[in-house]
């Protein structure tokens, strides 16, 4: 594949990882063996200014009825959600019997803030595992991948809906135009879709490229955003920016002409057009930050096992089996990755193999550095860890630069 997903055009590849595993592949030492490996590459459409990946493992080995990200492991993700359903309900919704559909509801964790209010919902879920926790709390649940077919069997069993929302998902289907295809068939002429993604402009700034791994399809601007709903006769009327992930963007999107503009849509376009995301020499660049930023992490890493310190990994989130596995960092170097979630624990990373271990034992001896591969929830974690600095523990991060918080 060397034709960009949306327009067709021969995109250019500008960043290689190269060999890596299933970013949520945790694993038990008899699946070493036969562990997957796809070649991770990134690439920029200079027609349509996509940032997209050249290959994809298929849909059926990332979102597994094992699949391992549990959403509502965080409490500051909850709250996020909670805002943005009231965000939904006062701006968008009519007040007669709304119908909200929710792409990649995962556990449920906003789709329940509409059940609460008696809002009829319709979550669809592919990996059975979560969907299935979802179902548990109430919701009403389909366990199926989202695309025009399904949107047609929706419409002709619920009837159109007045919102359809999704959060980190759309930018993990590569069959995007048949996801759209989908989304303007479920949508009332009124409605709107509400989703958010990592941002495009976050990463870069950031250097964030533990963003870039096999579920993460596309990397969106408000530029290449506008160019793939406009294919589909679908206007972006506004766009807001989030705090959340490293950085999102949330996108409302309505039949062309259904609602008024915002200015922030233009403005968001001229900005990024400044800040080079129509340019292929601005993601060069990206990949020159990027080969720094890893030449400084192992130095650091190095450096503190020579001073003889132990450093435990803190969240075994799918961004870090791009560090660790493209940094080339071992078990000699990162002891353990302590995590929340049920079923990574007692498992290993994908590809590097480090084991990952339920957090209280974090807390029972903590070590001298905690390196935060769950950056993103750092005003969450970092508070509620008071104990670990109390007893000296120093946190290490790699984004936006590497350095040890003090
Ligand atoms: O797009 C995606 C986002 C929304 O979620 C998916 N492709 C997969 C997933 O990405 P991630 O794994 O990088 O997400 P998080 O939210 O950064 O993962 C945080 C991890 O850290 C979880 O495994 C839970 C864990 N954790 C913890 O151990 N202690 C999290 C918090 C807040 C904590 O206090
Ligand atoms: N919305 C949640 C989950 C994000 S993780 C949140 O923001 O926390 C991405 C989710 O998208 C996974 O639960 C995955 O199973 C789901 N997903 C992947 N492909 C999908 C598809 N084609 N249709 C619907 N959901 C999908």
């Amino acid at each position: 594949m060397s034709k960009c997903r949306i327009c067709q055009v021969e995109y250019v590849p500008f960043l290689s990882f190269g060999k890596m595993p299933l970013a949520n592949g945790f694993l038990a030492s008899d699946q070493f063996r036969n562990e997957y490996f796809f070649e991770l590459v990134v690439a920029f459409c200079p027609s349509c200014c996509m940032v997209q990946l050249s290959e994809q493992p298929s849909r059926e080995r990332m979102f597994t009825p094992h699949y391992a990200y549990f959403s509502s492991t965080s409490t500051s993700m909850a709250t996020h959600f909670e805002k943005f359903s009231h965000q939904v309900i006062a701006d968008y919704l009519p007040p007669h019997d709304p119908f909200v559909v929710e792409i990649g509801c995962n556990d449920g964790i906003l789709l329940e803030q509409f059940a609460q209010v008696g809002i009829r919902h319709l979550g669809i879920e592919p990996s059975a595992n979560v969907a299935q926790v979802a179902v548990n709390k109430g919701l009403r649940a389909l366990q199926r991948y989202f695309d025009e077919d399904l949107a047609r069997e929706i419409v002709a069993e619920y009837g159109q809906a007045d919102a359809v929302l999704g959060a980190n998902v759309l930018c993990h289907i590569p069959y995007l135009h048949s996801v759209v295809a989908g989304i303007k068939m479920l949508l009332k002429p009124g409605g709107v879709l509400v989703f958010e993604d990592p941002y495009l402009g976050d990463i870069l700034d950031k250097t964030a490229y533990d963003q870039i791994y096999d579920e993460h399809a596309f990397y969106f601007s408000v530029t290449s955003v506008r160019y793939l709903f406009q294919r589909h006769g679908l206007e972006v009327v506004d766009v807001m920016p989030q705090n959340v992930h490293g950085g999102s963007m949330r996108y409302v999107v309505t039949h062309e002409g259904a609602r008024k503009g915002s200015a922030a849509v233009m403005a968001h376009c001229e900005r990024e057009k400044a800040l080079g995301l129509e340019q292929p020499e601005t993601f060069e660049g990206f990949r020159r930050r990027t080969e720094r930023s890893r030449e400084e992490l192992m130095a650091l890493l190095f450096k503190l096992k020579r001073l003889g310190k132990r450093v435990v990994g803190y969240g075994a989130t799918s961004k870090s089996t791009t560090v660790i596995n493209y940094c080339g960092i071992t078990r000699d170097l990162v002891e353990f990755i302590s995590d929340t979630t049920p079923i990574k624990q007692g498992k290993f990373s994908p590809g590097a193999h480090i084991p990952v271990r339920p957090y209280t034992e974090f807390t029972a001896n903590y070590p001298d550095h905690a390196l935060l591969f769950a950056w993103n929830h750092a005003r969450e974690i970092i508070p509620k860890e008071r104990g670990f600095q109390a007893a000296g523990g120093k946190w290490i991060v790699y984004v936006p630069k590497v350095q040890i918080l003090i």
